[in-house]
């Protein structure tokens, strides 16, 4: 990990170090167009062409039903399943409490507005299948969806070598009440999505990330559908800021959790000790060689940095600036700073509380902003598959208190047909 003084980084060093996943694109464009194209013309027989060429099986039909799912599901073990069920619990209950039943205002006697949830219709998950299979984001995707009552849940995942996908997702499935999952992965999946093929219904809101196919296709197909995203995703990221108070192994494990997502992704620490920074690095160095993953954690590192700063004050300045997808306060003093946070996915407080326990069950969602979107995008929650929509209702009084206002605002912008639609009734 490249290590840098806070003191000595100029305003353009810090810019071009919170500056990531800066579109490389032209290439990943062209490939994904092609597919995009492909499947439109061609639709399932173009995704079971996409299966044998990217997943190298041999589809005889697009989904597994729920027989399927069940009999998979059948290799779970006990103490699997137990753990599944224990994170869905958790996440179902912090999600709950998101759905709200706004207030109704008067804003003047007779004039009464509110808002209304209406769940989005159809929606799609996209659960990938690469590198590593993520039951866990199936639980952050399909609980969300479910609590605000979507109607038709979509899923895709691509298969694995067996031609199916894990007995994880299965049982996931089946917790979640989803009794079909399409077996198609990659760019193809969110096409399918967007525009609908003779079996895959073409849904209004695509979910989940994924690689930079994926994304490339969620950005392309929200330009030329009218399906909405989530949010535009990038390599996952982590940022720790540290003070003398944080334990050294600690910050090692969780650098490494991150990195270990790929080769793309991002670990930076920011410290306020040189004694902990060269602690962590030690511990790096005894980590890491025993991870089954060292050679993807080793890839990430290398585009990984530590900043060494003097205060935590700086510290949270740099994080601000960077707007991490995960941040992470290794300091007893994190009660002192989370006010001045700004720009953050999510925030894990104190040394005993890892990042890994969000990712998978202590509630929160873990699919979150990367790439510094955390400036203007929060993380995927129930407000993410409903619409809200606004409601007014005028009384008789209502009409005399609102009518003259409106008729001078239309007057001012010379549109005389929304003044009578006020004059007619007031009178
Ligand atoms: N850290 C990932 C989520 C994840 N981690 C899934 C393990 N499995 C993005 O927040
Ligand atoms: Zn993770």
């Amino acid at each position: 990990m490249k290590l840098f003084k806070y003191s000595e980084l100029t305003a353009k060093d810090i810019q071009k170090l919170v500056q990531r996943n800066v579109d490389p694109a032209n290439e990943i464009r062209a490939v994904v167009e092609e597919v995009i194209a492909n499947v439109q013309q061609h639709g399932d027989s173009a995704l079971i062409d996409y299966a044998q060429k990217f997943d190298k099986v041999t589809l005889t039909k697009l989904f597994l039903d729920k027989a399927e799912l069940e009999e998979l599901a059948e290799a779970i073990t006990p103490e699997q399943k137990t753990a599944l069920e224990t994170a869905y619990s958790n996440i179902y209950k912090f999600h709950q409490t998101q759905l709200k039943t706004e207030q109704k205002v008067e804003t003047m006697p007779g004039v009464t507005c509110w808002r209304e949830l209406r769940p989005i219709e159809k929606v799609g998950l996209y659960i990938p299948g690469g590198s590593a299979v993520l039951p866990s984001t199936f639980l952050m995707l399909g609980i969300p969806a479910r609590i605000a009552g979507c109607h038709e849940i979509v899923v895709c995942s691509p298969p694995q070598k067996s031609g199916k996908v894990n007995a994880f997702i299965a049982y996931v499935a089946l917790l979640l009440g989803i009794d079909k999952i399409y077996l198609v992965g990659g760019s193809q999946a969110i096409a399918a999505m967007a525009y609908g093929t003779e079996s895959i219904a073409r849904v209004d809101k695509i979910f989940g990330p994924g690689n930079q196919f994926v994304t490339k296709a969620k950005t392309l197909i929200q330009s030329t559908t009218t399906t909405a995203i989530d949010m535009p995703a990038g390599p996952s990221e982590v940022l720790v800021i540290a003070d003398d108070t944080a334990i050294p192994a600690y910050i090692a494990a969780d650098l490494l959790a991150q990195a270990e997502h790929g080769s793309d992704s991002q670990s930076v620490l920011v410290c306020t000790s040189a004694a902990i920074t060269e602690a962590t690095l030690a511990e790096i160095e005894k980590q890491l060689p025993v991870l089954p993953r060292a050679e993807i954690a080793g890839l990430a590192l290398d585009n990984s940095y530590i900043v060494v700063t003097s205060s935590l004050a700086e510290a949270m300045d740099f994080s601000n600036r960077y707007a991490p997808e995960h941040l992470i306060l290794a300091t007893h003093s994190w009660e002192q700073i989370t006010g001045s946070i700004i720009n953050a996915g999510s925030v894990f407080l104190g040394n005993l509380t890892p990042e890994s326990a969000g990712d998978y069950a202590s509630g929160t969602n873990h699919t979150l902003p990367t790439s510094s979107y955390a400036r203007a995008y929060s993380g995927v929650s129930v407000d993410s598959f409903v619409k809200k929509i606004t409601f007014q209702h005028i009384t008789r009084e209502g009409i005399q208190n609102i009518g003259h206002t409106v008729e001078v605002l239309a007057e001012m912008e010379g549109l005389h047909a929304h003044r009578n639609a006020v004059s007619i009734r007031k009178s």
